[in-house]
């Protein structure tokens, strides 16, 4: 069997482990994830039965061996390489941030059932910015930006989110640095020519001046393979980890190894930007890999902070992205000179999908998000509750726009053709926020929510009752889908 297992451990590349005790990591890893994985790992345990796969810690020689040859763009720095008054800054924030009660167990939700983590978690990073993990969109906590009046509840919440900005440029250049450093060493070995001096000179500038420029990549490293290296290490928010093993009473058990208990099972992190790097700052207290390779978080004994700079996908996933949805969505609205009357400007069935497409982005995107999430934010800071009463606002004008879709496919003034289209895309999209509204109606009210602490309990919003006459349409959108799908069994 333990020979069966060394071979199929050869297979399940993307099952792979590194122990890392020391207190930096950048993980610098590539390549897409492949959809057989459930079916690899489960055709694995049931191969396994008892027994588990061999693994290696930095006590085998086979260790270095291995890193050197198949996870060369591991990159381990031990902690007396990083400037301490920055490990006195950071980890003093995550102190903070810890006494502020700032850290969350999120309500995430995998396969259709809602889980606690058991990890607790910050998102801190750029104004506006977000990150989707397991169906949970999480909200950055601003940290301090030239040009954005943040305020936050105390000063030291304040210096927390400094001290994380100032570790996330740190690991930036740090990233930087390090990648030109492969691509000079990968380049020389292919070319193989008398590039040392250079290379050399190269080196000694980047230890010189501790801080990457353009001008110093530009004799070195082509311009587009700089940009795009950059790129890839532009971490644009950290999400920090909190867990205290001792505290917690149960922990899933490492299934393929045998490794003791995990804070977090095995998995691809979501949402990343394509060959983006992850630099992770990792602290233990008081005792004192991504697209292609898996990583689960092995809890250990002592209480442990991890800080872990991404380059978030946020493409879809700004304030900036989804006002400019509003916007779109809004210029189908036409209000006539008294502010008054409100009518839509086109009925066409693309811009009713688009507008309506958009009322679902912004509802179950982000408002159900924000308050699915309770009062947290407030924990730290007030910022987002300005712009989420401004999409509120937008939102509920699209409300109006979908009771003016309504009442206007209801009249028989359209060509047959166009107001049958109409109507089929339409009742597409509000079969699909029905079902959204009803899942997460049912995720406010599940036992993992009810059995969060009070400020930390999802609210269900927006949601109103048949009697509140200030909303056009009904929460409950059975009724008005039934009308839709009898007009249109009529008008064909
Ligand atoms: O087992 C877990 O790690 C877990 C437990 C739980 N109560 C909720 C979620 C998870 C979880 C998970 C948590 C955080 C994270 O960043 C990634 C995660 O990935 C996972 C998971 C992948 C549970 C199962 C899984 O396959």
């Amino acid at each position: 069997m333990k020979r069966r297992a060394g071979e199929r451990e050869k297979e399940l590349k993307q099952i792979t482990m590194l122990l890392c005790s020391k207190e930096i990591l950048h993980c610098l890893v590539s390549k897409s994830c492949d959809g057989k994985q459930l079916q690899t790992k489960k055709k694995l345990l049931e191969e396994l039965g008892e027994n588990r796969l061999p693994y290696v810690t930095p006590a085998d020689a086979d260790f270095h061996q291995l890193w050197k040859t198949k996870y060369s763009k591991l990159i381990f720095r031990k902690s007396d390489t990083v400037p301490e008054e920055l490990h006195q800054m950071v980890q003093e924030g995550f102190l903070t941030l810890r006494k502020h009660d700032c850290f969350f167990q999120d309500l995430v939700r995998i396969k259709g059932k809602d889980f606690v983590t058991p990890v607790s978690r910050i998102l801190i990073g750029n104004p506006g910015c977000t990150y989707k993990y397991l169906n949970t969109r999480l909200f950055t906590v601003p940290w301090p930006t030239e040009g954005y009046d943040i305020k936050y509840c105390s000063p030291q919440i304040h210096d927390a989110c400094k001290a994380l900005f100032r570790l996330n440029d740190y690991l930036h250049i740090e990233a930087v640095k390090a990648l030109q450093g492969q691509n000079l060493f990968e380049t020389k070995e292919i070319k193989d020519t008398t590039v040392i001096d250079r290379e050399q000179n190269f080196a000694t500038s980047l230890t010189e001046k501790g801080s990457v420029s353009k001008d110093q990549s530009s004799c070195c490293v082509p311009e587009d393979d700089y940009v795009s290296l950059k790129n890839r290490t532009s971490y644009n928010l950290t999400l920090l980890n909190y867990m205290d093993p001792l505290q917690m009473l149960y922990l899933k058990q490492e299934p393929y190894f045998g490794m003791g208990n995990m804070a977090v099972s095995w998995h691809h992190d979501e949402n990343l930007v394509e060959r983006s790097t992850v630099a992770v700052y990792s602290y233990s207290c008081e005792d004192n890999l991504n697209m292609t390779h898996q990583h689960c978080v092995l809890a250990g004994f002592s209480p442990r902070f991890s800080s872990t700079h991404r380059v978030a996908d946020c493409s879809r996933g700004t304030l900036e992205y989804i006002f400019g949805q509003c916007e779109r969505a809004l210029q189908n609205l036409h209000t006539d000179s008294d502010s008054v009357a409100l009518s839509l400007k086109s009925l066409e069935p693309a811009v009713v999908k688009q507008v309506e497409e958009i009322h679902n982005e912004v509802e179950f995107e982000w408002l159900r998000q924000f308050w699915f999430q309770g009062k947290r934010y407030l924990k730290c800071t007030d910022w987002w509750l300005k712009p989420m009463a401004k999409l509120e606002e937008f939102w509920r004008k699209m409300e109006i726009m979908t009771s003016l879709v309504l009442s206007e496919v209801g009249k028989e003034e359209q060509i047959e053709e166009q107001r049958n289209e109409t109507i089929s895309c339409f009742l597409l999209v509000l079969t699909e926020r029905q079902r959204l509204r009803k899942e997460w109606t049912a995720r406010c009210q599940s036992e993992a929510a009810e059995s969060l602490p009070e400020d930390q309990r999802p609210e269900c919003h927006p949601f109103w009752t048949d009697d509140e006459f200030n909303m056009p349409l009904p929460y409950d959108l059975e009724e008005v889908i039934a009308n839709l799908q009898n007009l249109v069994q009529w008008v064909e």
